[in-house]
């Protein structure tokens, strides 16, 4: 085949949503756009373990502690098939980890915010697990089969993780007037943050288009926000809790909510390092590696040892 019947063979597989496997011949482009967004989608959720990870020595009972610990695992698994998926398009983990270490590559913008209360673990879980679900379930049908075979899986603990977000929101909403404030201030710091991990505005997106067109992506930042900003404010309804959007409003003509003007400024000065936690994420994130180098080369020594035992045996 030349050149330009792989590529005819590649667009005909997209138009027919037959998913690329690693071994089909992809453009280039494609390739460094999946390795871009599944390693950026992992150090997401390695570095999304922080901010709760930091909450699971004072959660307020032994269940809501054993919980919060299963959810911070989940993360760790979704981080590790993530990098799994990402190799498979001839990348090294160790390259990965290395951009993530150095700052090179980006992580979402929402765990540069600090988690100040014990209603911030049920604002995460609402919100922050409620925008991701929302963005990754129609990741499932991504045209990358390694990538959407992931997605399957990671949205169905996402699935859990949301659900016990609201549930911590709903005991605090019906608890005493302090758990209800600080419900409330949960979500006044959330809600903005959540909105912004959908990215830029598609006029502002320099890769949606294509990865539309290449059906990585199957909606446009605009419109997943807006389907969680339609399902997320019945949801406070429920919560009887406040939108903090004095511009919130049905609109029947559109058949969605119109929302308030989202602060883009904070959004790119976040991306670009200066939120409140980037430099402390960053930091623990390096710490864990340079003080595990020990476990992975425990685990590698061992390896080794049985490999070289398992040549002996059969060489015998
Ligand atoms: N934060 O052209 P755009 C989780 C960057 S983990 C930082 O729209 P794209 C969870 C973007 O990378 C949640 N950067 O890009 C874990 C690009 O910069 P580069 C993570 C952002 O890729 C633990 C530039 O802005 N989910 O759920 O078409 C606990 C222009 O943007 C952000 C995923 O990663 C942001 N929020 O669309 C709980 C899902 N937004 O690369 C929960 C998979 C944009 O050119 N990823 N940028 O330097 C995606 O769906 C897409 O990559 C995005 C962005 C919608 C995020």
């Amino acid at each position: 085949m030349t050149v330009h019947s792989f590529q005819e063979h590649f667009d005909d597989l997209i138009d027919r949503e037959v998913t690329i496997e690693p071994k089909d011949w992809m453009p280039d482009d494609y390739r460094k756009t999946l390795i871009r967004q599944i390693s950026q989608h992992a150090h997401s959720e390695i570095v999304g373990m922080l901010p709760e990870g930091n909450w699971i020595t004072r959660a307020p009972s032994l269940r809501r502690k054993a919980v919060l610990l299963a959810k911070v695992q989940d993360e760790a698994g979704h981080g590790l098939y993530l990098y799994s998926a990402a190799e498979t398009l001839g990348v090294t983990r160790d390259t990965l980890y290395d951009q993530l270490h150095t700052g090179k590559a980006k992580y979402s913008s929402i765990f540069n915010y600090p988690t100040l209360t014990w209603a911030d673990m049920g604002a995460v879980g609402w919100l922050v697990d409620g925008a991701a679900i929302m963005n990754q379930v129609p990741l499932c049908r991504t045209s990358y089969g390694p990538y959407a075979r992931a997605m399957v899986r990671v949205c169905k603990e996402e699935s859990f993780h949301q659900r016990q977000g609201f549930e911590i929101m709903l005991t605090l909403s019906k608890g005493t007037e302090i758990q209800k404030k600080l419900a409330q201030d949960a979500f006044n710091r959330w809600w903005w943050p959540s909105l912004m991990m959908f990215g830029p505005p598609d006029a502002e997106s320099p890769h949606t288009a294509q990865s539309v067109r290449w059906r990585i992506k199957r909606l446009t930042n605009d419109e997943l926000r807006q389907k969680f900003v339609d399902v997320t404010v019945e949801q406070a309804k429920v919560l009887g809790l406040t939108v903090p959007d004095k511009d919130l409003k049905w609109n029947e003509e559109r058949g969605h909510f119109d929302f308030g003007v989202i602060n883009w400024d904070e959004f790119w000065n976040v991306v670009k390092g200066n939120g409140p936690c980037n430099k402390q994420r960053l930091e623990t994130r390096k710490k864990a590696w340079e003080e595990g180098k020990w476990v992975r080369d425990a685990a590698m020594a061992h390896a080794e040892k049985r490999k070289a035992r398992k040549a002996v045996k059969e060489a015998a």
